[in-house]
């Protein structure tokens, strides 16, 4: 028996061994000093914004430490490759058929409004994206009259085209809220995952945009092809709404990273679970 559990430890350990080592590449921000200076967060640790939008390192508020970013769309454009975005991962995420990319991306942040009151107009969307304004995945954080603070997902579907998903209204105002992200890309049309997990709770399970590159209106930026995913955009479009420059909201804890195949973990847990049997069975014998 005590030889059992051995090989069960060992078979085991393995197992989450193997799942630890999975995380291929991953860049964490907390904003803070000597790495962040409040101002501008162009050029920062590899973060971009060439546009002249209202995102900077902030000394104003912080989920940990000092500083975080603040952002707004006090000033918005149409535009995509000179808007905010993180540091790009070396490893990009993708289907198969993106050179390099692994087949998971996932990302945090937490969240929490300027003012602590009501920034009717205020918008930010946040993606999965290229680095230039290849937007995977979609994830509005608002704030107006009529839902409050709230969050709101966005997927596409051959079928319907973009379909909206309200997943949160009249979120506090005075609390930080926490948004994890995790994007599963499958090979072939039509079978990616998107998980968005709010405060703890997933409140929308998705798809990406793969297919409006693979089938979408040339006219409205589909069909293009797709692009691996290797950063965060968080993008100021839209209606400005100038009363909330120098506020909007603050963001801490940025997290990205490309992971190998789940199933591969999967596979050996269930693996693992297999000597277990075997022991079980030879236990009986
Ligand atoms: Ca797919």
């Amino acid at each position: 028996m005590l030889h059992s559990r051995r090989l069960l430890h060992s078979a085991l350990l393995f197992a989450v061994v193997s799942a630890g080592a999975a995380r291929a590449d991953q860049v964490v921000f907390g904003f803070e000093q000597p790495a962040f200076t409040v101002g501008n967060i162009n050029g920062q640790q590899g973060w971009s914004k060439s546009g002249n939008y209202d995102a900077v390192v902030s000394n104003g508020a912080a989920l940990g430490g000092d500083q975080s970013l603040r952002i707004s769309s006090g000033i918005t454009s149409g535009s995509f490759g000179d808007q905010t975005f993180t540091q790009h991962l070396a490893t990009p995420a993708g289907e198969s058929s993106i050179a390099g990319a692994l087949d998971t991306f996932e990302a945090s942040w937490s969240f929490k409004s300027a003012t602590g009151g009501l920034q009717d107009g205020l918008f930010i969307s946040v993606s999965a994206d290229n680095g230039a304004g290849a937007r995977m995945t979609w994830v509005g954080m608002g704030d107006d009259a009529v839902n409050g603070l709230n969050l709101g997902f966005y997927d596409w579907s051959l079928d319907g085209g973009f379909q909206y998903q309200q997943v949160a209204t009249h979120l506090d105002y005075a609390t930080w809220h926490s948004v994890d992200l995790t994007v599963s890309f499958l090979d072939g049309p039509g079978n990616d995952v998107v998980k968005l997990v709010l405060d703890g709770t997933t409140v929308a399970t998705g798809t990406t945009w793969e297919d409006f590159y693979r089938f979408g209106p040339t006219s409205d930026g589909g069909g293009g092809g797709l692009s691996p995913v290797n950063s965060l955009l968080f993008r100021a479009g839209g209606a400005a709404a100038p009363a909330t420059l120098d506020h909007g909201f603050y963001i801490d804890n940025v997290s990205l990273a490309s992971q190998t195949p789940e199933p591969g973990t999967a596979a050996l847990a269930v693996g693992a679970l297999l000597v277990v049997g075997s022991l079980r069975r030879r236990k009986r014998a």
